[in-house]
């Protein structure tokens, strides 16, 4: 059972109590023992969560990645959300909006806007691991939107959305963007979707953004860019964990790797150790062998079909209202609704 604490703001631009936040890792993250890091690496093919990638620094890197020619998801969700966000706002009516993963909530803006032409009063969950950005990114909407009301949540979304089951019963947008659903494997992918609709109260709304199966050179290349933005930001994740867990990792002796999975139709992105060498997590009690070309698989990032993610939401118990895409059939947004039944019976 993780704790929360909510902390006082004293920062004058909120002065007026238009922030919460609340934290679910304290600051010292004393509560995250890192469990998940000690199994993934004790396995024979080592893994490591993607949830790592995201300290202030690597968040800093994913907001690199967005802008680069090659990374066409952000972009190409971004002129989904700008065509669509009016018709969302018309179908929804008045709803709280909560974000899963908010990172800088930059597309969420087209959602605000949407609403405020609506004359809606705006009011926002952003939920992240990430700490800095959530709260520079709260910083900055609330002196874009005058009206706007955030309560943050820094923890991750089980924290989170176990949480939001005890709070008001106000209609809900509840929106996961940029396919972060990607990033996980189908049992995590069913973990996370039962906590979402559990989170819901039927009527609520989803709005799940999906990256679209195509070319593997494209796909290869938005994770491999000229730049090697990627490759830093894969690297930084073992510069997070040493300073989390005073570790030794040494990000020279890895090399980044992204291959695009034809099979699974997925990205896979390893770390590869260029020699035999050995690194300790302090904290964890943990020292692991590396040998020269072993990898650790640090994500996935699936490639989905419309169809049959229609097929397994429904399975889940949450309707497609209206599926919206771009011209080139890139990206994917879902908007889809809690039903009355699901798998699981009714709710
Ligand atoms: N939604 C934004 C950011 C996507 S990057 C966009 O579409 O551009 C993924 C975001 O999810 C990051 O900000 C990261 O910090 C957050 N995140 C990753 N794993 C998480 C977890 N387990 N719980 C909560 N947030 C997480
Ligand atoms: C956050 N997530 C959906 C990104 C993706 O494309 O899977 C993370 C990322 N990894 C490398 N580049 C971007």
């Amino acid at each position: 059972m993780s704790t929360s604490y909510q902390e006082k703001i004293t920062d004058p631009l909120v002065r007026d109590q238009r922030l919460h936040l609340e934290y679910f890792l304290d600051r010292k993250l004393a509560n995250d023992r890192g469990q998940d890091i000690i199994d993934g690496l004790n396995r024979t093919r080592k893994t490591l969560p993607p949830k790592y990638f995201y300290d202030g620094k690597g968040s800093q890197l994913f907001e690199q990645i967005c802008e680069l020619p090659e990374y066409y998801p952000t972009r190409t969700e971004a002129s989904i959300l700008k065509k669509y966000a009016p018709d969302i706002a018309e179908v929804t009516g008045k709803v709280k909006l909560i974000e899963l993963g908010s990172g800088s909530s930059t597309k969420t803006r087209l959602l605000l806007n949407a609403y405020q032409a609506l004359d809606y009063p705006l009011s926002y969950v952003p939920i992240d691991v990430s700490g800095t950005i959530l709260k520079e990114s709260a910083y900055s909407l609330l002196q874009d939107y005058s009206s706007l009301n955030i309560k943050g949540i820094i923890g991750t979304y089980e924290q989170a959305l176990s949480n939001l089951k005890l709070v008001t019963q106000e209609p809900k947008l509840l929106i996961f963007l940029g396919s972060t659903i990607g990033n996980f494997s189908d049992l995590e992918c069913d973990r996370f979707i039962n906590l979402v609709t559990s989170s819901l109260a039927i009527g609520d709304y989803f709005l799940l953004g999906i990256d679209l199966q195509k070319p593997t050179a494209i796909l290869e290349d938005a994770y491999n860019d000229s730049q090697g933005v990627p490759a830093d930001f894969n690297l930084n994740m073992l510069c997070h964990l040493n300073s989390r867990f005073q570790g030794n990792f040494q990000p020279s002796l890895f090399q980044h790797q992204a291959i695009y999975n034809e099979v699974d139709c997925q990205i896979e992105m390893y770390l590869t150790s260029q020699e035999s060498h050995q690194a300790t997590l302090k904290d964890l009690n943990l020292v692991v062998d590396f040998q020269q070309g072993e990898n650790i698989l640090t994500e996935i990032s699936r490639k989905f079909n419309i169809s049959q993610m229609q097929t397994y939401l429904h399975s889940q118990g949450l309707e497609l209202i209206q599926s919206y895409t771009d011209e080139q059939k890139w990206f994917g947004l879902l908007l889809c609704q809690k039903s009355f039944t699901s798998r699981r019976g009714l709710r």
